[in-house]
């Protein structure tokens, strides 16, 4: 067995980690190590594992609870915990949601508890396109003006999952409806604008284009341009990491101080298929 040996991709997001072996369980050390990784890189790519889907959910499972997505039409037909990412349509139905996050969210933002980590293990991929980026929302923060640091102080943000439901649809028209009880199990919820991360404790900008829709207590438009200076401001590509899929990469990440969008740019052609799982975490301060 190799040793564990962790690279960091050259900017404050976005890290690697070689030697270790999801499908054999894990020591106490290489669980250490994969937790202090996460922290330090907030993207996280573990390349080259060939895994069953129950070594993938034994992975997840570390990080704590796995949440099953909104979308059950989606799920893995043995493993409610796993979505399935794809583009893929065999006979007449496609394998997985083949639009997903392609726009700047962190995940489950529109929970009341939203996700702690994301993992996706990838299956098949384009050779070229089908990337994914993510941002630092730490680095968002602590670089915007004192202005504007003191003006989004206490601020809190509704975020809403129908609401950007509804918009993909008006978009893509691919997607169905949200049933009633998808839609009752996704009300609005409130979120600082700033979040403390529980484990770092650094603080982190928290609201994202995917599912914030408004600043509690301001106008709309004063809500909008807020929310547009702060998105311009984050999405700095100075804060971003690209991550270009191989075969075999497992890659998590912590989406209490990031965001991350899907950056398309493959034909249909080409096949792109990955399996995601959703850690659970707690309600932010
Ligand atoms: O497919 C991608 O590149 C990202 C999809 C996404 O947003 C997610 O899995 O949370
Ligand atoms: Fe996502």
């Amino acid at each position: 067995m190799s040793q564990i040996s962790f690279k960091r991709s050259g900017n404050t997001i976005g890290g690697s980690l070689t030697g270790v072996d999801l499908s054999a369980p894990l020591k106490d050390a290489e669980r250490a190590a994969i937790h202090q990784a996460l922290l330090d890189s907030i993207v996280l790519c573990i390349p080259a594992q060939q895994l069953e889907t129950r070594d993938f959910i034994a992975f997840g499972r570390q990080f704590g609870e796995l949440e099953p997505h909104v979308l059950s039409q989606y799920h893995h037909p043995a493993h409610a915990e796993i979505i399935v990412l794809s583009n893929v349509v065999e006979n007449g139905k496609p394998r997985g949601i083949s639009d997903g996050g392609a726009y700047w969210h962190s995940d489950l933002s529109y929970m009341a508890v939203p996700a702690l980590a994301t993992a996706l293990y990838a299956l098949e991929v384009p050779e070229t396109g089908g990337d994914t980026l993510f941002v630092d929302m730490y680095r968002a923060y602590e670089t915007l003006p004192d202005a504007t640091k003191a003006r989004i102080d206490g601020l809190t943000a509704i975020h809403s999952y129908a609401w950007r439901h509804n918009r993909m649809i008006d978009k893509n028209k691919v997607r169905a409806k949200l049933t009633d009880a998808q839609f009752q199990c996704t009300p609005e919820v409130v979120h600082p604008v700033v979040r403390t991360h529980p484990e770092t404790g650094r603080k982190a900008l928290y609201v994202n284009p995917g599912f914030t829709m408004r600043i509690v207590g301001m106008e709309k438009d004063d809500s909008e341009a807020l929310l547009a200076e702060l998105f311009v401001h984050a999405t700095n590509p100075e804060f971003q990491y690209r991550h270009h899929w191989s075969v075999g990469d497992v890659v998590i990440w912590d989406n209490r101080c990031s965001m991350h969008s899907a950056s398309g740019g493959y034909t249909p052609e080409q096949h792109r298929t990955l399996y995601r799982l959703t850690v659970t975490g707690t309600v932010p301060y």
